[in-house]
């Protein structure tokens, strides 16, 4: 494949120079920014994030800050998750839907403040969309976004490579929750999340100038723990069922399709925008839905959508595919038909090299 010639409109992240000189080997762009894809191999990355730990560049995860007295209130209209117990120092997946229940993004909200968020999105232009809803509804905030980078460390040494850097404390910040950590006298919020199963932090590092120190002190800390720079790997996060908006769901889908129905609480009086939609699909149930599937034989990567096909009818696409050592078949996300979303359905995907035997699985690998 050819090259992505660099320029302003692709912009590069404090942690760049790092990426580089770790010998990254592809890239994609994701809220136009680059994001890695494989260092070595994907393969080769998979079994390293399993057993060591990874420091991955996920700048690209911009934060939509939102400030002022009616943060909260533009939050509860963004995302028909119910907020109303979400403590300063917490950390939410939130779906977000425009008015007709269509995903618009899945980002993870950092309530900083009571009256001070991050929405760390997914790819997709939602800034724009905050503002407008903010200026439509002459909401009192200020929706900036600020020069604040995620820096994710992601694997089973983990914990012991952040002990190093930023004391045993750091062992005690809980799931989807944050603490504030000082680096070179910056504290900076560092909670445990990550776009990985094998557990991790992300550090929300604000000021691109401690990007490449703090990038170095890492791979200090680290260097007998075999720390490598990573990226969210492609196969691990398929088994693991972590969707990518864009390529999983679109604005074509709402929560309920995406299997996020979980996150949305709309039997509750939620004011949120897409509401009277999302309590039509919530009452009737989806008629498709995200499943897990496993398809047998040799696959190309998945860059477009595959059919899924059952007595020669379209019953769902496949929208991620990727061969898993550890499985010993293709892990795959589906969009399926509520005809053939049962666990065990035989179907057929129509891919770039030919059909392929799949089965619908009842969950994910991990
Ligand atoms: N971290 C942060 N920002 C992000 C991502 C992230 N922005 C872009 C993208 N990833 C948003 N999408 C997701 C998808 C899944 C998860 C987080 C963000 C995730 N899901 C867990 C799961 O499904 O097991 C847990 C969800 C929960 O139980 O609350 O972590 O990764 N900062």
């Amino acid at each position: 494949m050819a090259i992505i010639s660099p320029s302003r409109r692709v912009r590069r992240t404090p942690f760049t120079p790092g990426v580089e000189a770790a010998g990254v080997k592809g890239y994609t762009v994701y809220n136009r920014m680059l994001l890695p894809t494989f260092f070595e191999s994907v393969v080769a990355d998979y079994h390293h994030l399993k057993n060591h730990v990874q420091v991955w560049d996920v700048a690209c995860e911009r934060q939509v800050q939102v400030r002022g007295p009616d943060a909260a209130r533009l939050m509860q209209m963004l995302t028909p998750r119910d907020l109303t117990r979400m403590e300063v120092g917490q950390c939410y997946y939130v779906p977000m839907v425009d008015e007709t229940g269509g995903m618009l993004n899945d980002p993870v909200a950092v309530k900083l403040a009571e009256d001070r968020f991050w929405i760390s999105i997914a790819d997709s232009d939602l800034l724009l969309w905050v503002k407008a809803v903010a200026l439509g509804y002459r909401l009192d905030v200020l929706v900036d976004e600020p020069d604040v980078s995620p820096l994710a460390i992601q694997g089973p040494q983990a914990d012991a490579l952040m002990a190093r850097v930023f004391g045993d404390e750091i062992r005690a910040v809980r799931f989807f929750r944050f603490g504030l950590f000082n680096f070179e006298g910056r504290m900076l919020p560092i909670a445990r999340s990550g776009y990985s199963k094998q557990g991790g932090y992300e550090i929300y590092v604000e000021g691109g100038d401690i990007g490449m120190p703090l990038w170095d002190a890492l791979f200090k800390a680290g260097e007998d723990l075999q720390v490598r720079a990573g990226c969210p790997n492609l196969i691990e996060r398929i088994e693991g069922g972590l969707l990518s908006y864009g390529n999983d769901m679109t604005r074509d889908n709402t929560p309920h399709e995406a299997g996020l129905g979980k996150f949305c609480n709309t039997t509750s009086a939620i004011g949120c925008i897409g509401r009277d939609a999302l309590l039509r699909v919530a009452k009737e149930g989806p008629v498709q839905q995200i499943r897990a599937l496993a398809i047998e034989g040799d696959i190309a990567p998945c860059d477009r959508p595959w059919p899924l096909l059952a007595g020669g009818k379209k019953v769902g696409q496949v929208t991620s595919a990727a061969r898993s050592p550890d499985y010993g078949t293709n892990v795959a996300i589906g969009m399926v038909r509520m005809t053939h979303w049962d666990p065990g359905t035989a179907v057929e995907v129509e891919t770039p090299d030919g059909m392929r035997r799949a089965v619908v699985q009842e969950k994910f690998w991990i």
